[in-house]
């Protein structure tokens, strides 16, 4: 018999992999889509016809029901949210609202619905902000540094609140940063590969960036959705970090993306403050050890590669 999943975000990063590797394992997959004057499905575009979509927002408690109702899920896969961490200082009360409440909406929608269906919540690494340890693991406490990051802190206790009052099957993933060629543009490691393979095109002469001495640790989004569904395959529900153990910074990144180009980095980006943010999460390092163990997750691309992979796929793009 055939599973039902619900993914909210679906037509984000990763919604897209996850969409993916729902399908090749023979799931009837269902997507939880807002209604947008332009629709963009650029990401899902492949697989557009393979996925149920359902009209719904996560700040609308109705239409997550309908669409419980309607997916009948095994597996609820909540991914959707406000997830630009800059953006979120422009709107504190929408990232609130669609990355914190709108957890709890569609918690509630399946606990009044298909308490039985399993829950996966998209926790991030942002909750850790300002580290009060390194390596970062699931026991290491919360000081999230952005409207964002808040946000998510509340969306990971309210999912384990729920699993611990309503005895849920309900899981939180701690995803440290996680790319691919399918990343929006305004997220750094996008921003940069797509401006190398401007410039190197001739359409653009120069990048602006903001703190270049940020340290993440990054990640390939396809290896990462393989974590959520794991994490939603155990005997028992729990929290689990996310991560590659490496950590690299913006510099780093940009040197590798205009060096894979032939570029010379220095020749082209300009620092600007407007890209600098209020508050800083300095330095990202997270310890998988748990994931690796438990779930038997492994990482299969290293940041080198990834990085490389986004400017040969935008430069493709771009010949395209
Ligand atoms: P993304 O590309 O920004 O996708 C976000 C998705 O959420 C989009 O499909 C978007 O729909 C949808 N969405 C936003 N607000 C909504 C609302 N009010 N109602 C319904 N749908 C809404 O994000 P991502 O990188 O795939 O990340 C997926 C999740 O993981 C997010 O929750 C993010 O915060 C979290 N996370 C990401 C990372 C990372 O490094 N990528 C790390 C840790 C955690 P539209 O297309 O209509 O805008
Ligand atoms: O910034 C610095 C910036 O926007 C990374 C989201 O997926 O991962 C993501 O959040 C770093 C920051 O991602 C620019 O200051 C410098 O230190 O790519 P980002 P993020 O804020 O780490 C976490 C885990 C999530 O959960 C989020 O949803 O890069 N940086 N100059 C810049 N960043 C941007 N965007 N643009 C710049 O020009």
């Amino acid at each position: 018999m055939s599973k039902n999943a619900l993914v909210t975000g679906i037509t984000g990063q990763d919604g897209s992999y996850l969409a993916e590797l729902l399908l090749e394992k023979g799931y009837k997959v269902y997507g939880l889509r807002r209604r947008t004057s332009t629709p963009m499905m650029e990401n899902i575009e492949y697989i557009k016809n393979e996925i149920e979509f359902i009209e719904g927002d996560l700040l609308d408690q109705g239409s997550l029901i309908n669409a419980v109702q309607k997916s009948n899920p095994d597996e609820v896969y909540n991914l959707a949210a406000q997830s630009f961490v800059a953006t979120s200082w422009e709107q504190p009360i929408l990232t609130g609202q669609a990355t914190a409440i709108g957890v709890t909406n569609m918690l509630e929608a399946v606990r009044l619905t298909k308490p039985e269906a399993r829950f996966y919540q998209a926790s991030s690494s942002e909750m850790f902000g300002k580290v009060v340890e390194t390596p970062q693991k699931e026991t290491t406490p919360f000081y999230p540094r952005s409207p964002y990051g808040v946000a998510k802190v509340y969306g990971h206790w309210i999912t384990v609140n729920y699993r611990e009052s309503y005895d849920m099957y309900a899981c939180s993933g701690i995803l440290f940063n996680h790319e691919s060629p399918r990343r929006g543009v305004e997220f750094v490691t996008r921003k940069v590969t797509d401006a190398v393979a401007r410039i190197k095109m001739g359409l653009q002469r120069e990048l602006r960036m903001g703190n270049l001495d940020a340290k993440r640790d990054w990640g390939f989004a396809g290896d990462y959705v393989k974590a959520m569904w794991l994490m939603l395959q155990q005997d028992k529900p729990d929290d689990y970090v996310i991560s590659t153990g490496e950590t690299h910074t913006v510099q780093e990144l940009v040197e590798i993306a205009f060096g894979h180009a032939g570029l010379n980095w220095r020749d082209y980006v300009v620092i600007d403050p407007k890209f600098v943010r209020p508050a800083e999460v300095d330095l990202l390092l997270g310890d998988s050890s748990k994931a690796q163990k438990t779930l038997g997750w492994k990482l299969e691309v290293g940041f080198e590669d990834l990085v490389k992979m986004m400017v040969d796929s935008d430069l493709e793009k771009l010949n395209r």
